[in-house]
């Protein structure tokens, strides 16, 4: 039976699992967890390359121990960061996290030079200040010219296990440098930059049979015989490949992790004034598949909560104590720039409490319950938006991700969206990087054959929506908010 390894490394957690497709099932096992998270040095925001690297050695090892000989492997990564080389193929600098606040007035500057309309009608990304245009704009010029090649994160953990580059195409789209009319990096921005096209590699789909983990690392970590198979590298395009949705009815999802990602699966990009004013993006996915979809601010409003708290309660038992809270007592507007990185999430959330004469939340239950309603709130929005923008109807909503574990937030999300919601499976993004290579090995067909067989696979949960007790009350408050924080 072939089994199918899966790197699935998001902003907080990281994990390798093995599969194996028995039947019309994928039976799935994980093999290695691990945390990931950035960490501040000299007054920036930097990623452990080298550690993550590691995680996936170990995990290969545990493969191994499990009797696992050969395999192939998927790497998927959070979007958006990349690695300089030099023409030796070592690292010219550490690897900032996009979180990092050295691109806050990236776009504001960028945008003296060409419009935002026009990078919009050209790369149909939506505007992040933490996008790697906005990054590589203001990274130091004398590195960007000794680059040779530029990589995004997991090419690069490619390119260390198989010394093989590539610039894998649902990565590469999250830089906003890609050209969605020519598919190809787009001149003009690149020579904004001051970049050259020979410093990327070849735009590679996925699918594509990269090659064999290199011998000398086989022979020196005792690794399984492994081919690496190039998945969609961006963890959201994992994500939704792996969505448990035979693609009949018209479907959205939240991708929800450390972001929230509500968006729709399109075949056409949708790159209108009217999507670029909703701030709606067109990232590129599996199989000439569009996601166009908005970034909402997400879990990682709790995961700071929690980590300010000592981390201790878990997340289960923060998502048990909003239950026991009133409910709607205190929103806050979770796309605010303020949100991204602030030095204490608690204190920012408080903060804008106060500010709109709101309720203070202390209590940790009161800090998830604010969070969570918030949460909600900002996928109805984006629900509406979606359906306007698209002038479709959605029919259901999927809830992927770790998210879909918490049961409050995808009832809560069912209630105020008055839909119903489908939620997991929670590893969709490693179950969606390990369909790509069952496609790519034949033994699945296309997406909506992948979709049908993760629905037969993993158990999912309804729920549907109930009445919120003075819904017109809590939506003009919502308004009200909106108007007074702006
Ligand atoms: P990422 O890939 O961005 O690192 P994940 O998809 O792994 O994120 O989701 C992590 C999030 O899932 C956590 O921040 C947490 O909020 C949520 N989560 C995971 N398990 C649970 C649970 N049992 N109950 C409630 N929330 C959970
Ligand atoms: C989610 C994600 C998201 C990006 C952000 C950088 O992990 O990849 O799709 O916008 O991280």
């Amino acid at each position: 039976m072939n089994n199918y390894l899966a790197v699935d490394i998001g902003a907080s957690s990281g994990r390798l699992v093995s599969a194996t497709l028995q039947g019309e099932q994928i039976h799935l096992q994980e093999l290695h967890r691990f945390n990931n998270s950035f960490t501040e040095r000299h007054g920036h925001n930097y990623w452990n390359i080298d550690n993550l690297f590691d995680e996936i050695i170990q995990g290969l090892q545990k493969a191994k121990q499990n009797g696992i000989e050969s395999c192939t492997l998927g790497i998927d990564t959070w979007a958006v960061d990349y690695v300089l080389l030099h023409k030796e193929g070592h690292r010219i600098h550490e690897v900032y996290a996009y979180r990092d606040a050295r691109t806050l007035q990236a776009p504001d500057k960028l945008h003296q030079l060409i419009s935002r309309e026009d990078v919009y009608e050209k790369t149909g990304i939506q505007e992040l200040n933490f996008n790697t245009l906005y990054q590589l704009f203001v990274h130091d010029r004398e590195q960007l010219a000794q680059a040779d090649k530029i990589l995004m994160v997991p090419d690069y953990l490619y390119y260390r296990l198989t010394g093989i580059m590539v610039n894998e195409m649902t990565n590469a789209s999250t830089m906003q440098l890609l050209n969605v009319n020519t598919r190809e990096f787009d001149e003009d921005l690149l020579s904004l930059l001051q970049l050259r096209r020979n410093q990327f590699s070849e735009l590679a789909e996925p699918g594509r049979v990269l090659g064999p983990i290199l011998p000398e690392l086989v022979r020196k970590y005792d690794l399984p015989d492994c081919q690496l198979i190039l998945v969609p590298t961006h963890d959201t395009a994992s994500a939704v490949a792996g969505v448990p949705s035979p693609r009949e009815e018209s479907w959205a999802y939240i991708s929800s992790g450390t972001w929230s990602l509500l968006g729709m699966e399109r075949s056409q990009p949708l790159n209108t004034k009217t999507a670029m004013q909703a701030n709606y993006t067109n990232e590129w996915g599996a199989y000439d598949t569009y996601r166009f979809l908005k970034n909402i601010m997400g879990l990682w409003m709790i995961q700071e909560v929690r980590r300010e708290g000592g981390s201790a309660h878990s997340f289960a038992e923060l998502a048990e104590l909003a239950s026991a809270e009133t409910p709607f007592v205190s929103l806050v507007l979770c796309n605010q720039s303020s949100f991204l990185n602030p030095d204490s999430m608690t204190l920012e959330i408080q903060r804008f409490c106060e500010e709109t004469g709101q309720p203070i939340p202390h209590t940790p239950g009161a800090l998830a319950r604010c969070i969570f309603d918030s949460l909600a709130l900002s996928y109805r929005d984006a629900l509406h938006e979606l359906q306007r923008l698209t002038d479709e109807t959605i029919t259901r909503l999927h809830i992927v991700g770790g998210g879909a574990n918490n049961e409050l937030l995808c009832q809560l999300t069912a209630d105020l969206l008055e839909i119903e919601v489908q939620a997991g499976p929670s590893e969709s993004t490693a179950i969606g990087n390990i369909v790509v290579q069952l496609i790519s090995s034949g033994a699945l067909g296309d997406l909506k054959a992948a979709g049908r067989t993760i629905a037969n696979s993993f158990p999912t949960r309804l729920y549907e929506p109930q009445s919120v007790e003075g819904m017109k009350e809590l939506l003009d408050r919502w308004e009200r908010l909106k108007i007074q924080a702006t």
